[in-house]
């Protein structure tokens, strides 16, 4: 049944994954009122939605789950090295039985609107189902990747057999044996769920735009030692994810690429590709991920590993991506290059063969007509400003967070905006969000921000807004660092260039989760420094 809506609270918050549940909790804590909505019908955000097959999360799970709870992460038991997303949908269920969090969410109900009211000093907030609510802060922890977006093709709404987008899996289970079926879109949730769609189809056509960068996961059962050992010293090893650059620690680099003898970097490499985690690769050496002739030593290695998997040359040649390693996010996959050596999988390299339409019956490419009886898409999201562009949200003059952010997105931290008082955003664009374990910046995230209206009300304010200057500097900041990097140069949705017309504006803080951790702590200690505080 569904809640009842209170009129007045003093959050709102919008979503309740894993960002809106910590936040829920925490907010309680505090001694404030607060409502979640959330459009799904159970919690788990990212995790609830993406239940294509084959969706895992590609940082251990040990290391992804909340570290705010020492008991929890004692008594939580995983199962896999890199769980499934049912394992990670049935541990964010099982935090909200325990802190019964349900209690204050209204499920099945989309924020649409958000106004902030200048006289009154409040968010009046709309949802879909006609509630409206009015609230002193509003806090948007709507995920990096949950505005899913379709390809544009011509003729979409034509096709006749089903269709499904990985980010909308149904909740029934989805038996594609003996089908003939089509998937477009090779970034993570194509590359794991190829292998498995493969498996039941009569035939898989792949149509690939751009292909991905994928190690092997080795995923496996966790041993008894290695979550007793885990257990031992997570409180050690939550501090040292805080520190670190993804939030996973690694061992830092001390040497270039460059440096290295072929020998020796391949023995490397190779270790890496065996060690089935991402951040070892691109950490390998200092300058992987910042210079282009070092990035060009891993880029040509990892080609040969898919030439050397891939058995029909055309196709091992398709697969090999030509611009920079981690430029784009980087998967993990389980069996992903081996699926092309099935008789029953082809790949369309789309550089070659352009998509023309998609038709009654399938998709039309310059060369030909495939027909399907299901049509996958892959094709990714809206990422970092989709989900907070879309709710109607306008600050002081009635100005329009879309329009306020049409040149790209504008924050001080990544927490908040200038114009839209008492407005935060859970891992928004300008903070390491997406180039981190989610889970540690969501809980950096909301501490500071709790933190932050604890401060308020301790000190009689009612308002926090970002000064325009501190968040102009914010955002050279943000750029200059992403621009001593690689990343620009590839056509990402780190960049927004998977959505037609979005300005390209490198979203995430890439100057690693300690480093930004302590720049917020600076700020809160120096009385939010860069922010404007008002009574
Ligand atoms: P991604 O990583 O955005 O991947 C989407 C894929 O779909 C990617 O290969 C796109 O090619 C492709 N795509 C998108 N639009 C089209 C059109 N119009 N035609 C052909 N191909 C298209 O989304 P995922 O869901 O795989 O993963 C998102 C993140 O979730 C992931 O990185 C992890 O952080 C978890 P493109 O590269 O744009 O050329």
């Amino acid at each position: 049944e569904r809640r009842e809506v209170p009129g007045t609270v003093d959050v709102v918050v919008v979503g309740a994954g894993f960002a809106g549940m910590y936040l829920l909790h925490e907010l309680r804590l505090a001694g404030l009122s607060a409502v979640v909505f959330e459009k799904g019908t159970d919690v788990g955000g990212t995790w609830y939605w993406n239940r294509y097959p084959g969706a895992r999360v590609d940082v251990e799970s040990l290391a992804y789950s909340y570290s705010f709870d020492p008991d929890l992460e004692q008594r939580f038991e995983w199962q896999e090295r890199y769980p499934t997303q049912p394992e990670i949908l049935a541990y964010a269920r099982h935090v909200a039985d325990r802190f019964d969090l349900r209690r204050d969410i209204v499920f099945r109900t989309a924020v649409t609107a958000a106004h902030y009211d200048e006289a009154a000093k409040t968010w009046q907030v709309r949802t879909d189902q006609g509630d409206a609510v009015t609230a002193q802060y509003l806090v948007m922890a709507t995920g990096c990747l949950s505005a899913s977006k379709l390809p544009e093709i011509p003729g979409l709404e034509t096709y006749e057999g089903a269709t499904y987008h990985t980010a909308h899996w149904p909740h029934e289970d989805v038996d594609f044996t003996g089908k003939r079926v089509g998937i477009i879109g090779t970034g993570s949730s194509g590359v794991q769920s190829i292998p498995v769609i493969a498996e039941q189809a009569a035939h898989l056509t792949v149509f690939q735009r751009t292909p991905a960068y994928s190690l092997p996961a080795r995923n496996r059962k966790l041993t008894v030692e290695e979550i007793a050992d885990m257990k031992a010293r997570y409180r050690a090893y939550r501090k040292e994810q805080q520190e670190s650059g993804f939030g996973v620690p690694t061992a830092i680099p001390t040497k270039s690429v460059l440096e290295a003898s072929e020998e020796e970097r391949n023995a490397v490499f190779e270790q890496a590709w065996e060690s089935g985690s991402l951040v070892n690769l691109l950490t390998a050496y200092t300058d992987l991920t910042i210079d282009q002739e070092a990035n060009d030593v891993a880029k040509r290695w990892i080609h040969g590993k898919i030439k050397a998997i891939v058995e029909d040359p055309q196709t091992a040649e398709d697969l090999c991506p030509d611009y920079p390693v981690g430029t784009k996010r980087p998967c993990l996959d389980t069996g992903y290059y081996e699926t092309y050596n099935r008789a029953n999988v082809s790949l369309i390299n789309l550089r070659r063969e352009p998509i023309v339409e998609i038709t009654p019956r399938g998709i039309r490419t310059e060369a030909r007509e495939y027909e399907f009886d299901a049509i996958v898409y892959a094709t990714g999201f809206d990422a970092m400003t989709g989900a907070l562009t879309k709710v109607d949200i306008r600050g002081r003059g009635g100005a329009s967070l879309a329009e306020t952010w049409s040149a790209g997105p504008r924050t001080y931290l990544g927490i908040g905006t200038a114009g839209f008082p008492n407005l935060f955003m859970i891992t928004g664009p300008g903070s390491p969000s997406v180039l981190s374990n989610m889970i540690v910046s969501i809980e950096q995230h909301v501490d500071w921000v709790c933190d932050a209206i604890e401060h308020l009300r301790a000190q009689g304010l009612t308002t926090i807004e970002p000064q325009p200057e501190a968040q102009d500097a914010w955002v050279d900041h943000v750029n200059e660092v992403a621009s001593a990097t690689l990343y620009p140069k590839a056509n990402s949705w780190y960049m927004g260039a998977n959505v037609p017309g979005k300005p390209r504006v490198f979203m995430p803080y890439a100057g690693g989760v300690g480093e930004y951790r302590k720049k917020c702590d600076e700020v809160a200690r120096n009385g939010y420094e860069g922010f404007v505080l008002q009574r």
